[in-house]
């Protein structure tokens, strides 16, 4: 057995060539843990995430939405289960997963903190924080862990998916009477802010990014993503006659790039916290559902127990 400078050296090396960790390698337990961290809060905010968008499934305007709409909140819920079962691949318990979400003990999105209440909200997800988890999750999706890289793949396509149904259903309204059209900028106006936040504290407060890019767990940092993001959005908010609620954007000839007002990293502070709109509600919803749900696990359980009798 090789000691532990030897092996972490070498662990060292594969990720400096670009060689992709696998469940079976030696990793220091730091990478350990900060990935079971990460992809853990990465997976509760896949499964928080169906609550605000659920709320409008029996109200969506019309059935090719509903039909749209449901179909994204139980992609939403798939997400959860291939990032909960990646994260197994650490040795990690994901009933003690889940039960740190419910005691407050992980985090999860701030976004999903916020109310959806217009049927615009439900456009303004699917275009701005799908398409945000688009620019994290494809940056992720190269990442040094490899279950975690893989199950970015087919989560990417399907958020592309979500990306295009909420545009879609934003520039409909746009099309509509000024009621819509009011509709969809108010939505704009409440979700713009919220979703540069997605991205994370600036670089310079962000206290993990600096090992989780020595690792290529993260490839780019939180303020790189933000602007890539808000690069690639402004463009289509004009496409479809939307404005940010941000009277310091504007567009930079020389850097090629949008420059942006100051976020409100007080909001970011207390919402991560628990003190958002939602908080309360959202994880009480998901301990109602765990709690509820407990028969069904247990039917399961005795099943395969007696599934397992029978075939020994
Ligand atoms: N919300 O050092 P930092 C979706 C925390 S769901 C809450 O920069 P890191 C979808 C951070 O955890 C997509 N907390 O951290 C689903 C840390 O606290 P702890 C969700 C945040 O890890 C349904 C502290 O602040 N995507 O697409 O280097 C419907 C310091 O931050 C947030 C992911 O989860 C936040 N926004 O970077 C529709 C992607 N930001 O843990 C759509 C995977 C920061 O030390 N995660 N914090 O107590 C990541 O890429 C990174 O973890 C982050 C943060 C960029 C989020």
């Amino acid at each position: 057995m090789e000691d532990i400078p030897a092996l972490e050296k070498k662990f060292e090396e594969k990720i400096a060539s670009g060689i992709v960790i696998e469940p079976k390698d030696w990793m220091p337990e730091r990478y350990r843990k900060q990935l079971i961290r990460m992809m853990s809060q990465h997976a509760h905010s896949e499964v928080v995430g169906m609550l605000p968008e659920g709320n409008w499934v029996t109200r969506a305007p019309s059935l090719r939405r509903k039909v749209g709409l449901l179909a994204k909140v139980q992609d939403e819920a798939g997400h959860g289960l291939y990032i909960y079962s990646a994260t197994e691949t650490l040795g990690a318990d994901r009933a003690k997963l889940v039960d740190d979400l419910h005691t407050g003990k992980a985090k999860y999105s701030s976004i999903f903190n916020y109310p959806t209440l217009t049927w615009a909200d439900i456009g303004a997800i699917g275009w701005l924080v799908d398409g945000a988890a688009i620019v994290n999750q494809t940056a992720l999706a190269k990442c040094s862990y490899g279950p975690y890289a893989r199950a970015m793949i087919r989560i990417c396509k399907e958020e592309s998916f979500h990306n295009k149904q909420g545009y879609e259903i934003l520039a409909s309204l746009m099309k509509g009477p000024p009621e819509q059209q009011k509709m969809a900028q108010d939505s704009i106006n409440r979700w713009w802010w919220p979703c540069l936040m997605m991205f994370g504290p600036s670089d310079g407060a962000s206290p993990n990014s600096e090992e989780l890019m020595r690792w290529k767990v993260k490839r780019y940092t939180n303020d790189e993503l933000r602007q890539r993001f808000i690069d690639r959005t402004i463009p289509q908010a004009e496409h479809i006659g939307l404005t940010m609620p941000d009277p310091d954007l504007k567009y930079n000839e020389t850097t090629r790039h949008y420059e942006f007002g100051e976020i409100n990293w007080e909001e970011f502070n207390q919402v991560i916290k628990g003190n958002g709109p939602c908080n309360y509600e959202r994880v009480h919803a998901r301990k109602d559902a765990d709690e509820k749900g407990l028969w069904v696990r247990e039917a399961a359980e005795a099943y395969a127990k007696k599934k397992l009798t029978m075939n020994s």
